[in-house]
């Protein structure tokens, strides 16, 4: 009989493994969420790494939301990329040159020495702030961690409440579908339909060199992202009628919003989605255990955040499809005064709901203050027929399995994503589903790992799509395994 003095090798925990893709996309100062396809700092991505990362490492984490502070505009916003000097303009596209920061974003109060997008992405970073604080929190009050970041995250979410506000409902618009994170989602494709594409030869899809193009956005798609954001950057990235960036800056730890709503917005796209004001509301809880933390009472942010949820509900949720969808705010945002909002007020929301299903619409269940008849609603939209949440699912898809624009492979139009399956993972926590909760947990875990950390899945197979060691894969996994 053998003694096992060398045994064969133990393969490696799935902790090891995570940990060792966190490793690898580090950069120094921040993470990137792909060493191939993304080879920058993305912002949310920054929120969902930051908060696996606490678990490796808290000052990394620290650093992470640090690193991406640093780059914030006057006026409050927290650009979507920091692009990284070292890296070679023609790696990623849209590049640098393309945004031009320092100069088209000046007005807005563009950072001067280093290079941003001037769009943004879902507001996730209080929540992880807050989340990687509790991680160590001797390390961060040693290091102020919490004072330095309050004021600006209060900044950020000023910007959104005040500039953003382009329906006049007290809900955040996005501008350009990147700023959703969720970039060929068909909710889009309806509002899209509006702008005509910047022609295919005057940009190179840089994502083609590493991505398969079946499993990308298409080219006309790509057209029209170009032209939105060549239009916004021409516009001086201005949101509104208002100049200037003062609005954004200073408040105290109880800040109110100050000043009115300002119509405007230099594009032809403005909705009001569901996911991104849930996060919206999920940071302003968070920041009022900041400030709590930091010795104020945090009750005027509760306040808020349910002043938000209400306007959520109102506006966007449709209690006869069981979801909530997002709100097109049409190109009428964009020729109203102060007057014309306020008689929109008046008369109940503008704009239209987009009657396309996409796992956004279920984000809200992160809520822990939704009405309980809401809750339960959600619940049993996520597992019947649209999403098969436990069914025909382990992860829910990123959109309708029965919709007409359903893929399974093509990014935002049905395949399962991590982030959204954590968040969904958290709501059902939160609201005591606990077995609904381990069960995702579980299929996270398992997906993870047997896809090498894929950027995304085939909501049905499992199967990998994208690219692997993707940084908030591995991230949440490793949340998830704590
Ligand atoms: C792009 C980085 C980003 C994510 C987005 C995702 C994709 C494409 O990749 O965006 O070029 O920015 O849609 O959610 O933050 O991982």
């Amino acid at each position: 009989r053998d003694i096992a003095y060398d045994p064969p090798p133990v393969a490696d925990s799935l902790h090891v493994r995570a940990a060792r893709v966190l490793e690898a996309n580090w950069t120094g100062t921040s993470t990137v969420p792909s060493r191939s396809l993304y080879p920058h700092q993305w912002s949310w991505d920054s929120a969902f790494i930051a908060i696996g990362l606490r678990h490796l490492s808290p000052l990394r984490a620290q650093t992470e939301l640090e690193t991406l502070l640093d780059a914030q505009w006057g006026d409050g916003r927290i650009p979507h990329i920091v692009f990284n000097p070292s890296v070679p303009l023609d790696a990623y596209f849209p590049s640098p040159d393309f945004w031009r920061s320092s100069t088209a974003g000046r007005a807005a109060g563009a950072p001067r020495t280093v290079q941003t997008s001037g769009i943004v992405q879902p507001p996730v970073h209080a929540l992880a702030a807050w989340l990687v604080h509790r991680a160590d929190p001797g390390l961060s009050r040693a290091r102020g961690f919490l004072t330095r970041v309050y004021p600006r995250l209060a900044a950020w979410h000023r910007y959104l409440l005040h500039r953003r506000d382009l329906g006049g409902g007290g809900l955040a618009s996005v501008v350009h579908p990147w700023e959703q994170g969720m970039d060929n989602s068909p909710c889009w494709d309806a509002p899209l339909s509006r702008i005509t594409p910047a022609p295919a030869r005057s940009f190179r899809r840089a994502d083609l060199d590493h991505g398969a193009a079946e499993d990308r956005p298409t080219d006309l798609d790509y057209g029209r992202y170009v032209r939105l954001a060549t239009e916004y950057r021409d516009a001086g990235y201005r949101d509104g009628l208002g100049g200037g960036y003062e609005a954004g800056l200073g408040g105290g730890y109880e800040d109110g919003l100050g000043g009115g709503h300002e119509a405007g917005g230099a594009g032809d796209f403005a909705v009001e989605d569901p996911a991104f004001n849930a996060l919206l509301i999920a940071s302003e809880h968070a920041l009022a255990g900041i400030a709590r933390e930091l010795g104020a009472t945090g009750t005027a942010r509760h306040a808020r955040a349910e002043r938000l949820t209400a306007a959520l509900i109102e506006r966007l949720w449709d209690p006869a499809e069981g979801m909530f969808f997002c709100r097109d705010l049409g190109d009428a945002h964009d020729t109203r005064d102060a007057h014309d909002v306020r008689e929109a007020r008046a008369g109940g929301p503008t704009g239209e709901l987009i009657p396309e299903r996409s796992v956004s619409g279920l984000i809200p269940l992160l809520l822990p203050t939704l009405p309980r008849d809401i809750t339960a609603t959600l619940l049993r939209t996520a597992q019947g027929p649209h999403f098969g949440l436990g069914d025909t699912t382990r992860l829910a898809p990123s959109y309708d399995l029965l919709g007409e624009a359903f893929d399974p492979h093509r990014y935002w139009r049905g395949p399962a994503w991590f982030n959204t399956s954590w968040l969904l993972e958290r709501g059902l926590r939160t609201h005591g589903e606990r077995e609904r909760a381990d069960a995702v947990r579980t299929a996270v875990l398992d997906l993870a790992a047997a896809s090498d950390f894929a950027e995304y899945v085939d909501p049905y197979t499992g199967e990998a799509c994208g690219a692997t060691g993707f940084g908030w894969t591995a991230a949440l996994a490793l949340d998830l395994l704590h």
